[in-house]
């Protein structure tokens, strides 16, 4: 990948790592998640541009909590974290629309900031070069350096040449299952140097009427968001899913901390995926999962880092309890 030479460039690079790889990685996820009998689809096949719009939106609505209350963290917070961090690379993993890395921008200040390269990692093309393209115009001159990539398969394209802070913000690991999550941990624990640190945002666990609020916004919001996954799927398999013959259905299942959204046939249907020469039916109120979004605690946060031998250095939290920031460590560093 892409590492900087002794003088930092200014304005926008990107790196495409996905580019003719994506079609392929949706043709085998569709295939074998509509194959399974608890029907899924993976959740990072939200995120077109409509989609990335519609997180947005979810990010402003009065019942999505986490946003706002990890932007209060943030806005506390950020000198600290730069203070310890000094300048280097900040890696942002999903980096979506870029609002929240703009308090650590901010912290940062000039003389930091000219020896700082911001580096977002998304799957959204789209997104990633639209918000570099607003984050140049707020901060002129600064480095951004893109990267296009599925941060599940591609940590080892960070660069390591300086130290780096990395962010994972906005609970997304909360959308990993707990392979997957023991996976990624393991690959940034193994692309982290001593000098390196993490920061990773974590929704809490929290009364059931509050989480389930979140994800059944009144506008309907969250319901769109979901069923745009359909919409990607007829664009980019050549299926003819009908949004009209599914619901949204979002709630949390307290024996796991998971908020699980699926969508539900309200009749028996019967969908074909062109490319990939499939029929897939569905009965009657059978439902496929799209996304599985986990509440912790400091314990399970803790247990899971442990486990790839990543330390929790401080751990942040709103007054209510409801979103933490965990500083993490390499355990062999620090
Ligand atoms: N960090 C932002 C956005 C969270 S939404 C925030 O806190 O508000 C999740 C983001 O992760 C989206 O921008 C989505 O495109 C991206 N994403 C989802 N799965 C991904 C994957 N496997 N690899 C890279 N990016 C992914
Ligand atoms: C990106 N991710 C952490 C969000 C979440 O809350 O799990 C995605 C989302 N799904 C529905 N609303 C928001």
């Amino acid at each position: 990948m892409f590492q900087l030479s002794p003088q930092i460039p200014s304005g926008f690079r990107k790196y495409d790592h996905l580019k003719t790889r994506m079609a392929r990685a949706i043709a085998e996820d569709v295939a074998t998640g509509l194959s399974a009998s608890q029907k899924s689809i993976p959740s990072k096949y939200f995120y077109d541009e409509r989609g990335s719009m519609l997180f947005e939106e979810i990010c402003r609505l009065p019942e999505y909590y986490p946003a706002r209350t990890e932007i209060s963290l943030l806005r506390q917070n950020s000198p600290s974290i730069v203070r310890s961090f000094g300048h280097g690379y900040l890696v942002e993993l999903g980096s979506g629309a870029n609002w929240k890395i703009r308090y650590l921008i901010d912290a940062l200040g000039p003389e930091k900031r000219s020896k700082t390269c911001y580096v977002p990692v998304d799957v959204s093309s789209s997104a990633l070069e639209a918000s570099a393209m607003e984050l140049l115009r707020m901060y002129p001159g600064f480095c951004v350096q893109g990267l296009v990539a599925d941060f599940t398969t591609d940590l080892h394209l960070l660069p390591d040449d300086r130290r780096k802070l990395i962010l994972f913000l906005g609970s997304t690991i909360g959308n990993f299952d707990d392979a997957q999550t023991e996976l990624f941990l393991r690959a940034l624990s193994n692309t982290m140097q001593n000098e390196d640190r993490f920061l990773l945002g974590l929704d809490l666990v929290k009364p059931v009427e509050i989480l389930e609020a979140a994800y059944n916004d009144s506008r309907q919001i969250t319901a769109e968001f979901n069923k745009n996954i359909l919409h990607v799927v007829n664009r980019e398999l050549d299926a003819d899913f009908n949004q009209n013959d599914f619901e949204h259905l979002a709630m949390y299942i307290e024996a796991k901390n998971e908020i699980q959204m699926h969508l539900k046939a309200v009749r028996p249907v019967e969908v074909h995926i062109g490319k990939l020469h499939m029929t897939v039916f569905f009965e009657e109120g059978e439902t496929i999962l799209t996304e599985i979004s986990r509440k912790f605690t400091f314990e399970s946060a803790e247990k899971m880092l442990h486990a790839a031998d990543l330390e929790i250095t401080d751990w942040r939290t709103d007054a209510a309890g409801w979103f933490a920031h965990a500083e993490i460590v390499h355990r062999n560093g620090g």
